[in-house]
């Protein structure tokens, strides 16, 4: 690996997750890396073609973003992080507070007050045999940087869904708790929803539930009632699933928590996702079937509201 050099970006960061641009322009600056407590601009950023994270996507990961110089959930972000690993047998070679301090330190190497955080922890370097007791030392990998994920009409208009065939993986056979490097399920079926035009992939359990989307979880609305696939239909325990259903309480909504079927979507009165790089976002179509009135509607609406205003307002200070 290169020398490390220390820089600190100014210019604006190419987006991450960006669905329109693929090139960088002369005025963005590369963005700074960090890998295992040293900091490489983005062209030096490598690693070892031996690392299993890209052999066998052994590894995890989180998607975490920050608003208005603060860093959202970070705490429940970690703790998720943490329980993937535990999970895998991965044992993360630093501890949370100096995990916490890379995180915060790479935002400010980056310049930025406002984005989206990769973190990243693969199994390290092994042989080409998969067994994890080849590799010594996991490797951490953060970047930060800006993100666009959906265009701004789309955000407003609300999205398309399509159901996919690819059904998402049983908990039996790799748990979809585990946020794992290992998401070739999700890429499956986004592929699916991009063959059909949609925005989205509504994928389903074994048993013919909703269990999420490919990036987001999902939630409808009927008569005034929210509703959600519970954790066991196969959903990531989203963060900001979970801010949602704090919302509700304060808002004196009830969210229950059961089976829904692709007719309960198609009969809902709102439909919406939740997901960090997503945040709340309405949907107004599945499988050609218009949701409720087709627009994004008053729970809905009041839901993006207030998660706006907690984004703006809560989180771990990046400059403090
Ligand atoms: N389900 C799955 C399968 C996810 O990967 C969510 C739900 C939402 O969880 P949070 O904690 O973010 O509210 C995720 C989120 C993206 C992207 O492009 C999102 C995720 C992973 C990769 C990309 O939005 N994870």
């Amino acid at each position: 690996m290169d020398e490390p050099k220390e820089t600190v970006a100014k210019a604006p960061v190419k987006p991450a997750i960006d669905s329109q641009k693929s090139a960088k322009s002369s005025t963005e600056k590369e963005a700074t890396i960090y890998i295992d407590g040293k900091f490489f601009p983005e062209a030096d950023a490598k690693i070892s073609v031996f690392d299993h994270g890209l052999l066998y996507g052994d590894g995890i990961f989180e998607g975490i973003r920050f608003y208005n110089g603060r860093v959202f959930r970070l705490e429940e972000h970690l703790e998720r992080l943490w329980d993937s690993a535990r999970s895998i047998c991965l044992e993360i070679p630093i501890g949370r507070g100096e995990m916490t301090e890379a995180l915060l330190e790479t935002i400010r190497q980056n310049g930025l007050r406002e984005g989206y955080i990769r973190l990243i922890v693969t199994r390290g370097v092994g042989n080409l045999g998969l067994n994890p007791t080849q590799c010594k030392r996991p490797s951490i990998i953060i970047i930060a940087t800006t993100i666009a994920l959906y265009s701004k009409e789309v955000c407003e208009k609300g999205l398309t869904v399509v159901t996919c065939a690819t059904r998402r993986t049983g908990a039996a056979a790799l748990n979809p708790a585990v946020k794992s490097l290992n998401y070739l399920n999700n890429v499956m079926a986004r592929i699916e929803a991009n063959l059909a035009g949609a925005d989205e992939a509504l994928m389903l359990n074994e048993a013919g539930n909703v269990a999420e989307c490919t990036a987001d979880n999902v939630f409808i609305i009927k008569r005034g009632h929210i509703f959600t696939p519970p954790i066991a239909a196969g959903a990531l325990r989203g963060i900001t699933r979970a801010v949602v259903f704090d919302i509700a309480a304060e808002l004196g909504l009830k969210i229950k928590e059961t089976d829904i079927t692709r007719h309960d979507v198609f009969v809902a009165d709102e439909c919406f996702l939740t997901g960090t790089a997503a945040e709340v976002i309405p949907v107004i179509k599945a499988d050609g079937r218009v949701i409720g009135n087709g627009k994004p509607s008053a729970i809905t609406l009041r839901m993006i509201k207030r998660f706006r205003e907690l984004t703006r307002e809560t989180g771990t200070p990046i400059f403090a």
